[in-house]
This record gives C-alpha cells, sequence and structure tokens, in this order.
C-alpha cells in the first residue's frame, strides 16, 4: 500500500510525465491540483512542501521530492517492475539518457508570443535523434516501455497538440502509437491538449 500524494498540474509536461509514470508502474496517488495560472505554487502552504514551488512534486509518508524523471525513477524502484527502470546498468543508462527538453513555458508564462528560431531548430534537433533511436525499436530504450516513454511522451504530446510537425519522423510518429498502451495515456492527451490551446492563445498567429 502507497500513501502517495502528487502535486500536479495537467498542463504541465513535466508533471504529466509523472502522472503517467505513477500510472504505468500501477501505484495510486492522491492528485493534488496545483493551478500554476492561478499562481497556486506560490501558496505557502505548497512552499513549505517545496521551497522551489514546481510541479510535479511527490510526497511519500512525508518525504518530499520534485523533478519529474527524479520522481518516476523513485517510483519506478521503490514500486515498479523491473522492466519499466531496469535494474541492469547499462539498459538502465539508456533510460536514463532518452530526455528532451520543452520550449513552450515562456510563451505560456512569461510573454512571450512566438517560438524563437534557435528552439525550434534546438527542438527539431532532438527529434531527429528521438526518431534514429526507435529506429527498429518499439519504445526509446528498447523493445519494452520504460519510465523514459512515459517522460518523453508528455513532452511530444504537448508540442503536438500546439501544432508542431512531425509527419518527417516517422519512426515517432509509430512509437506514438505504441503509447497509446500507457495506462493515463487519454488523461496525459487532454492536459497536452488543454496546454496547446493555451500556447496557441497567447502565439502571434
Ligand atoms: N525539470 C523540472 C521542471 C519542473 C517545472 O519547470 N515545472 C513548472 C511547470 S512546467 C512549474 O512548476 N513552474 C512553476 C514555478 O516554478 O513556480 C521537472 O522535470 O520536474
Amino acid at each position: 500500500m502507497s500513501n502517495l500524494k502528487l502535486y500536479h498540474f495537467p498542463l504541465s509536461a513535466p508533471s504529466r510525465g509523472a502522472f503517467l509514470a505513477l500510472k504505468s508502474i500501477g501505484v495510486s496517488a492522491e492528485i493534488i491540483i496545483i493551478d500554476l495560472f492561478k499562481k497556486e505554487q506560490l501558496s505557502e502552504s505548497f512552499i513549505k512542501i517545496n521551497p522551489q514551488h514546481c510541479v510535479p512534486t511527490l510526497e511519500d509518508d512525508g518525504f518530499v521530492l520534485w523533478e519529474s524523471r527524479a520522481i518516476a525513477c523513485y517510483v519506478a524502484e521503490k514500486y515498479g517492475k523491473d522492466s519499466l527502470y531496469p535494474k541492469d546498468i547499462k539498459k538502465r543508462a539508456i533510460v536514463n539518457q532518452r530526455l528532451i527538453r520543452a520550449i513552450c513555458y515562456p510563451i505560456l508564462f512569461g510573454g512571450v508570443t512566438e517560438i524563437q528560431k534557435h528552439l525550434m531548430d534546438e527542438l527539431n534537433t532532438t527529434l531527429t535523434f528521438l526518431d534514429q533511436f526507435l529506429e527498429g525499436l518499439n519504445f526509446v530504450a528498447g523493445d519494452n516501455l520504460t519510465i523514459a516513454d512515459t517522460a518523453i511522451l508528455a513532452s511530444i504530446s504537448s508540442i503536438l497538440a500546439v501544432g508542431w510537425d512531425i509527419s518527417l519522423f516517422t519512426n515517432i510518429q509509430r512509437w506514438l502509437k505504441n503509447c497509446e498502451v500507457i495506462p493515463g495515456y487519454k488523461e496525459n492527451m487532454e492536459g497536452a491538449q488543454r496546454f496547446g490551446d493555451a500556447v496557441k492563445k497567447n502565439l502571434k498567429s
């Protein structure tokens, strides 16, 4: 039995990454929504839990942890079956390596109204790598679903919802289909859609 609480905001890709990891691991958690639009992360009660006031934040019987990937690793290690976060150090190293970065945060919260060219290029370079990693594989770190897939799906679904063109990345498209089996997939897509709508509203057309 777990006594987990996840402080979560469904529009946030890192937060959805932790949410999807928990779902895939099959561990239940109380979900507490921290609405970043209402600046709830700056409330006195949340600052007491996480002085760096970010989501996702996990609480496990008084133990507090933030950073989505650290959360996924901790929960997988404590509650998960081996395939999601392999014990074999080389397999685990590959899972740890498959990371991706987000670029829409300044548009949503920083008053920025267009995606800068260098960020677009960087993201397309990252997607090219991801597409190569996926060549001949069902999932990003091998043939089994791992917590690297849940983290990356949360990010990719956000950029797709913003309207990113991934037509050149056929392996990513195939992998996205494979990801439909992940528990929590639907909730993730709904959060991503809300994120995409919010970003598109702030973008200059
Ligand atoms: N690297 C962190 C990023 C966490 C993060 O930036 N969270 C944002 C939402 S996407 C947040 O909580 N921002 C509110 C704040 O920092 O006050 C992770 O992967 O968890």
